[in-house]
């Protein structure tokens, strides 16, 4: 494996799957680091990314970059993504669906990981986690709709990075008391997106299978 190329490292059932799924997409010249859970606590790992999270892209000149969203735009304008980055519609509407899924939908899964950052009785915690649940119901209803407004094949019409990371909130929407069944748009694109040769590069590198295979 070469070493003058940058690493991204990602961990299995995480959103770096996306970037992961990027980078085979379009093939970008970037070795995939996969850690075992809890790595990314370890000092090897806190030394790269103090933010102890994945994704993180190291460069051999020592320089780290975080944050999913930053990762997906400089993969783009570097190596060339489908959209991002570029001044067209799909550019532009491929940054708007990232930051709506990085801050609206990722950022609303915070009490469903850890519902004790957010409340401290049992009670407490577990009304968090159902007004949790209330407000990524709505967040799904929208990517639902959005994807059938767009044909109902990508996410914007065209393939882009969004439907990387819309792959990925679709896998988690099935850890939630939601159903993928009342989302038939999403449950279409995850089959599509598990038909497709770079997800499931992706997915062996990163220590996962198909959820329709699961
Ligand atoms: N804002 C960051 C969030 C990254 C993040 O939350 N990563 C999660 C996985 S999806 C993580 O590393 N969690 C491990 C932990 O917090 O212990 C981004 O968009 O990249």
């Amino acid at each position: 494996m070469p070493d003058d190329r940058p690493v991204l490292h990602v961990m299995p059932g995480t959103c770096s799957l996306a970037a992961n799924i990027a980078v085979a997409w379009i093939d970008a010249p970037v070795t995939v680091g996969n850690m075992a859970y809890g790595e990314h606590k370890q000092p090897a790992y806190l030394a790269i990314n103090p933010k102890g999270k994945v994704p993180a892209v190291s460069f051999p000149d020592g320089d780290v970059l975080t944050e999913l969203s930053a990762i997906l735009a400089w993969l783009g304008a570097e190596h060339g993504g489908p959209g991002y980055a570029r001044d067209t519609k799909l550019g532009r509407r491929e940054a708007e669906a990232l930051s709506f899924m990085t801050t609206e939908v990722h950022g609303t899964y915070g009490p469903h990981f850890a519902a004790d950052k957010f409340a401290r009785s049992d009670a407490a915690q577990a009304e968090v986690k159902q007004a949790t649940y209330d407000k990524l119901r709505g967040h799904y209803q929208m990517l639902e709709d959005t994807l059938s407004s767009s044909g109902g094949d990508w996410y914007l019409g065209e393939r882009s990075f969004a439907d990387a990371f819309l792959y990925v909130l679709v896998r988690w929407l099935d850890q939630t008391p939601l159903s993928l069944a009342d989302y038939p748009a999403l449950a279409a694109h995850r089959d599509r997106m598990e038909a497709d040769q770079g997800v499931r590069t992706a997915l062996a590198r990163q220590d996962m299978t198909p959820m329709a295979a699961a």
